[in-house]
């Protein structure tokens, strides 16, 4: 028998291991919130258990959760339409997580790329957590039988993973229990780069704020970090060709076109021949033009931290109503359980 989900269930998470950036926004937030105006049933989830792969200080996850919480309904998420929770509240993503760390392959983990950039030389001293991170991953999506999973292209691989994953459990024991999910990657922001360096990926968790917009920065910041943002000495290119050989430029034109909502070919018309010192301003205007509603809107949740510990606590309530029948078939599958 086929417990397979026909309908469409979107499911994405982002983790609260720093200040949620612009990157944040463009690559992933942005597109979770047309998703739900499109009708779809989304769930979307604060991933806290993969925060602390890399070391967060307790007395500042509690803070962290609560302000991606924020971020997300700041951004548009509607938390009666969609499901809105932190992971840590559903013990049944660590259920499944144990299950699929039994059926990935080492010699398919070996080749995640992420676990390579973050372990860097450190590799030997990175915890565990951080190696079977994309094994989790695959349990968050499919603990909802989701279908669709809207991310930046950061993450194609452990999408990847995540089909295999569920077409080796499917093999293994002659189901279709899980379906293999679409991975949503959509758009011209999805990799939005340092604006310290154009060949690095923006990240809330690196070292130089000076790298990244957060979604908390106000008017004043975000034009000092757009002033500051790394640039060559040419003047802005008029085609996309001429535009890859640099990275800079791409980044803050690519930057430029998802805030505005139009297409790069209109950058680069626009601002063909152009110095930076010309276009960065303009840069900055559609920056705080779209980041500073959110981030007021985002302070003001922020006030009240109960209100958003409710809202995650109701909708982790709904988010166990899915994923628990899930589990427990899953150890029916694997011969943990009795088959009822
Ligand atoms: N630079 C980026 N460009 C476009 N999208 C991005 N995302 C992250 N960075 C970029 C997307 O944001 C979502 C949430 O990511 P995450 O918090 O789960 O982890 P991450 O991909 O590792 O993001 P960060 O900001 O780089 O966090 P840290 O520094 O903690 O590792 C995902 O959909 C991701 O694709």
């Amino acid at each position: 028998m086929s417990d397979k989900t026909e309908m469409k269930r979107v499911f994405s998470g982002i983790q609260p291991s720093g200040q949620l950036t612009i990157a944040n926004y463009l690559g992933a937030l942005k597109h979770f919130v047309q998703l739900q105006k499109a009708g779809t049933e989304c769930i979307y989830c604060v991933v806290d258990l993969h925060a602390i792969t890399v070391w967060q200080d307790p007395n500042e996850l509690r803070n962290a959760i609560r302000h991606a919480a924020a971020c997300f309904i700041a951004s548009g998420i509607n938390v009666e339409k969609s499901i809105l929770f932190n992971q840590s509240l559903v013990s049944a993503h660590a259920e499944l997580a144990w299950i699929f760390n039994c059926v990935a392959r080492m010699g398919w983990m070996n080749r995640m790329t992420q676990f390579k950039e973050k372990a860097g030389s450190n590799r030997e001293n990175s915890s565990v957590g951080l190696f079977a991170y994309p094994t989790l991953m695959a349990a968050d999506i499919l603990v909802y039988h989701a279908t669709h999973v809207p991310v930046g292209e950061d993450q194609k691989q452990h999408l990847e993973l995540t089909r295999d994953i569920a077409n080796k459990f499917n093999n293994d024991y002659g189901t279709e229990f899980f379906p293999v999910i679409e991975p949503v990657i959509e758009g011209i922001a999805t990799r939005i780069m340092s604006l310290r360096d154009g060949t690095k990926k923006m990240s809330k968790s690196d070292k130089s704020d000076l790298s990244r917009i957060n979604l908390t920065d106000d008017k004043d910041l975000i034009v000092k970090k757009i002033r500051k943002a790394r640039t060559d000495q040419y003047p802005l290119p008029g085609s996309i060709k001429e535009l890859e050989k640099r990275p800079e430029a791409k980044n803050l034109m690519n930057i430029f076109a998802a805030l505005s909502e139009t297409s790069l070919n209109n950058v680069l018309n626009q601002f063909e021949g152009k110095m930076f010192s010309e276009f960065k301003p303009h840069l900055s205007e559609v920056t705080v033009e779209k980041i500073s509603p959110i981030t007021t809107e985002v302070n003001k949740l922020m006030n009240d931290g109960k209100e958003l510990d409710q809202i995650l606590d109701a909708g982790a309530e709904r988010a166990r109503k899915i994923a628990e029948p899930i589990v427990q078939k899953t150890y029916e599958i694997v011969g943990l359980k009795e088959t009822r």
